[in-house]
């Protein structure tokens, strides 16, 4: 069964950001949550001083992790996303799948591993750094739940199918400050998100 097309929308250059339309399927929508709502949990982020993952308030979601290559579904996406970016699918992080109720946001942060930050060191030791992030919507969120980029101002109203595509490191190798970006509170409904990041070369999971 090949894909559907799907339309690419550039939004800016700085940060580099596109929007793409149709990227999934309803089905392929159905098929993340499904996998995501049998295992979800609060979510962690990675503790800049020491590499840790851990809870913290900026972030109240809910969030799970899938394999690489966890259903053929899952293999079908990272192929694609592989071929949207050029970069291969062994570079992926596994899948996060994101819920966020009503109030529930992840305020702005950056996605690559900050050179400046004393855990990073560990991080990128599993596949450097994140050169890029794809976050696909799974649902149409009835209000709020938009990805903010506020130091050009852009929101992304999420629809089920739709998802961006993001570069965290500008061409010469430096992190682009300018790719701040969040998840703004869900005002009704609820956010199902996923997210795919990728990496400057194989990703080896810690163990
Ligand atoms: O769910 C989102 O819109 C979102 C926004 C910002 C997800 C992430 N960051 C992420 O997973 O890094
Ligand atoms: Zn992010």
């Amino acid at each position: 069964m090949s894909a559907m097309p799907y339309q690419i929308e550039t939004w800016t250059i700085s940060p580099r950001l596109m929007v793409l339309r149709g990227f999934l399927s309803e089905a392929e929508c159905d098929h993340l949550v499904a996998l995501g709502r049998e295992q979800i949990a609060p979510s962690t982020t990675i503790d800049p001083e020491t590499g840790e993952h851990i809870r913290v308030e900026s972030r109240t979601s809910s969030s799970t992790y899938l394999w690489l290559g966890q259903t053929e579904i899952v293999t079908r996406i990272e192929a694609r996303i592989a071929a949207l970016t050029q970069l291969h699918v062994e570079n992926g992080e596994g899948m996060q799948i994101l819920n966020y109720q009503v109030g529930q946001c992840y305020q702005p942060h950056f996605d690559f591993f900050d050179p400046l930050h004393r855990g990073s060191d560990v991080v990128l030791a599993y596949g450097g750094q994140r050169l890029a992030t794809c976050i696909m919507y799974l649902n149409t969120v009835e209000a709020g739940g938009e990805t903010h980029f506020p130091e050009v101002d852009r929101k992304i109203i999420p629809v089920k199918g739709d998802a961006i595509l993001f570069h965290n490191v500008l061409p010469d190798g430096e992190v682009d400050r300018m790719s701040l970006h969040a998840s703004l509170p869900v005002l009704a409904g609820e956010k199902w998100a996923a997210t795919k990041w990728i990496r400057e070369r194989t990703y080896c999971a810690p163990e």
